[in-house]
């Protein structure tokens, strides 16, 4: 599937709703329906790559973009700890084929993940 054609495309368009956390040029972030945790954030890019595999260098500055995001919500949500998790691939739990951040946080977290 076309990543713009996923729910988070969908999202982008304002064709359904979210709980907005921050907008730039370059991204959205919002809060995930189903947290896993008091904090739990999506950052995603405007642009329609399906995760990490489809990304290419060009992509270097949008990727550390989205990171420096992540930061930014986790300081603005009062976080002084917080995971970023970004799975790609349905081998590894990625159920939406839109590049995503996630930023949990507010309660401890184990390791190693499931
Ligand atoms: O994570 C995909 C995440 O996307 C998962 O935590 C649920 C979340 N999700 C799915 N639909 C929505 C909407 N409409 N708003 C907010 N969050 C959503 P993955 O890494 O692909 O498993």
């Amino acid at each position: 599937m076309a990543s713009s054609d996923t729910i988070f495309g969908r999202i982008l368009r304002g064709e359904i709703p979210c709980d907005q956390v921050h907008a730039d040029d370059r991204c959205l972030a919002f809060r995930d329906v189903a947290p896993q945790a008091p904090v739990h954030i999506l950052i995603i890019p405007r642009e329609p790559l399906e995760n990490l595999l489809d990304a290419e260098p060009g992509h270097a500055e949008l990727l550390g973009h989205l990171l420096l995001v992540a930061a930014r919500v986790a300081r603005q949500e009062g976080l002084e700890g917080f995971r970023t998790v970004i799975n790609s691939g349905a081998e590894a739990g990625q159920t939406v084929f839109h590049l995503h951040v996630h930023v949990i946080g507010g309660r401890p977290l184990a390791w190693p993940p499931g």
